[in-house]
């Protein structure tokens, strides 16, 4: 740490201590953690209402594939005491619902301005403090800026030709509208069979005349096996909220799922086999033995289990082909479904494979492929997000001498934080779920809650100390997006064209900005990091 010239500044009254862009789980538990600890705060929201990312994706079938007793705040033990979830996974409705409980319960609406977005955000190096733009013309500014967009909130539709010509309706998963959309007696098309197509897929069969399902690449299937909770199960979560809570903390991904601890190969045929079929039966995901994702025979080893339940139940074996996916087991973020395999068994829907024949236009009725022309009454995108960084360009985010973060990142292509948390040349910003940080890998609440409580312990020190401004420092940088870097080119993840790697995203340069030593670990190094006097930060 170096610290200088203590309490010199600042001269101006800001409006706030800190702005927060989003009121979803990170924005929301920033803005409850900050007036705890004496600041003041405002949060811009650019939708109707609170939930973020859970605002937006109201798709039918929408659901979180982390178990809802983790995927919720643990940083209050009567929260969690107070509110039941009532199945394994969350649907989109409930986890609304208890965002917006949230909101209530602690009175966060009246520091939420909603229906507001953020177009700029600029370092004011004189007075050392952020204004930030907002869409009204109008501007605010603050001691610190906090960014909780998220890493997957910016919808990517792709740029096909001719779809503002298309004469039915068009969705994207991500911005689903509050109304109810009828799918009963039309022919819908879905592009896109990553966690949002699998899902809405199964439920937009049942009620279509019928469903065309264009897919890129076919992904590795583990039945979800969603259920509602028992009363008892549920009062033994809560009354053991400490152990869970350690259990998450202790955890490599942020959630209660146990490693094996060792390589696929330490243990025989059969009880590899065991483990797997055990796996699949249990629901949720495969077994997490040590080399899955280093070793291409370990993680075959699993692929060819997954691929061989495929033609066990899809009928057709010309349909069942097309769903082999080929490419590293887990190296796209893995998809639990319900009925998904299933649906293809119906007369209603057709697979079409578009890698083999791509999407030439969206036509006035409907959709080319290179070989043929489908009539659709409905289209819907689940083609996923500009991730990680494309929420955060959509803002102007402009640090010291006018540089944009764009700029800094080379759009993408060189991107270097400290920890996830800061970027040199932009003080007093913190990331929450931010690039580098284990987001994308672990449970997003776990690491929110992290981050949130790791930015609120700095501000009380720079509180404490009289300080005005933390920056993180160029060496410290480097050397934290180094160890990123190499801990991800030592995995398959880096292989395999996925919106970790920004392959989705067309002219997007390559790479794996998400920090993959495990959320453990990620804890004790920022831990470490504040220890030492907050190492590799530069404090004013
Ligand atoms: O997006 P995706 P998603 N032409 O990027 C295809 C979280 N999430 O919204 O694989 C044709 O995974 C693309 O094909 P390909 C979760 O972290 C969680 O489904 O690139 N196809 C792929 O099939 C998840 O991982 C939950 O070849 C095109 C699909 O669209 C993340 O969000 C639910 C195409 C996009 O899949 C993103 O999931 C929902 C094109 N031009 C989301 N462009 C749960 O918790 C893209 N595709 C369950």
């Amino acid at each position: 740490m170096n610290v200088a010239q203590q309490g010199s500044k600042p001269s101006q009254v800001n409006d706030f201590d800190a702005v927060i862009i989003g009121a979803g789980f990170a924005g929301m538990y920033m803005l409850h953690s900050l007036r705890e600890a004496g600041f003041s705060a405002k949060v811009f929201e650019a939708a109707e209402d609170v939930g973020g990312v859970w605002y937006h994706n109201r798709y039918p079938g929408a659901r979180c594939d982390t178990e809802s007793i983790v995927y919720t705040y643990l940083f209050s033990e009567k929260l969690y005491n107070e509110w039941t979830w009532s199945s394994r996974y969350p649907d989109q409705p409930e986890i609304l619902s208890y965002l917006n409980y949230v909101a209530d319960n602690f009175n966060l609406r009246k520091d939420i301005q909603l229906n507001t977005r953020i177009t700029a955000a600029h370092y004011d190096e004189d007075n050392e403090n952020w204004r930030i733009y907002i869409n009204d013309g109008t501007s605010v500014t603050a001691k610190y800026f906090i960014p909780a967009v998220g890493g997957l909130s910016a919808a990517n539709v792709p740029n096909f030709k001719g779809l503002n010509n298309f004469k039915g309706e068009w969705y994207h998963t991500g911005k689903w509208p509050k109304e109810k959309v009828d799918f009963k007696g039309k022919r819908v098309g879905v592009i896109g069979t990553g966690s949002s197509g699998v899902q809405i897929i199964p439920i937009i069969a049942k009620e279509a005349d019928h469903l065309t399902v264009f897919q890129r690449t076919p992904q590795y299937m583990i039945p979800a096996r969603n259920h509602q909770l028992d009363p008892e199960y549920i009062r033994k979560t809560k009354a053991n909220y400490e152990e869970i809570k350690q259990q998450v903390r202790n955890s490599a991904t942020g959630d209660l799922r146990k490693p094996m601890n060792c390589s696929i190969f330490d243990v025989t045929k059969e009880e590899r086999l065991q483990a797997l079929e055990e796996a699949w039966e249990k629901g949720g995901f495969m077994p997490g033995y040590t080399d899955i994702f280093t070793n291409e025979k370990a993680n075959e080893t699993v692929a060819e289990f997954l691929r061989s339940k495929i033609p066990e139940i899809v009928r057709d074996p010309k349909t069942a082909e097309k769903l082999m996916p080929t490419y590293y087991y887990g190296t796209k973020r893995q998809v639990l479904n319900t009925d998904y395999l299933e649906t293809y068994n119906r007369d209603n829907v057709s697979l079409i494979d578009v890698k083999k024949a791509p999407i030439e236009e969206i036509t006035p009725e409907g959709l080319r492929t290179i070989e043929k022309e489908y009539d659709l009454d409905i289209l819907v995108f689940a083609t996923g997000y500009d991730a990680i960084t494309g929420p955060l360009f959509k803002i102007d985010i402009r640090g010291k001498d006018g540089i944009s973060l764009k700029e800094k990142w080379k759009n993408g292509g060189q991107i270097s934080t400290y920890l996830g948390l800061a970027t040199t040349g932009f003080p007093n910003l913190f990331l929450i779920t931010g690039p580098e940080s284990p987001a994308g890998f672990t449970n997003n609440v776990a690491v929110i809650e992290s981050n949130v409580e790791w930015i609120i312990k700095c501000l009380k020190y720079l509180r404490e100390h009289d300080l005005n401004i933390i920056e993180a420092e160029k060496e410290a940088e480097a050397g934290w997006s180094k160890s990123v870097v190499e801990l991800a080119n030592n995995t398959l993840f880096v292989k395999t064209e996925s919106w970790w790697t920004g392959a989705n995203i067309p002219g997007k340069p390559r790479g794996l900005p998400l920090y993959l030593g495990g959320f453990k670990k990620y804890l004790e190094i920022c831990k470490e990091v504040v220890d030492k006097g907050y190492e590799g930060f530069s404090l004013f």
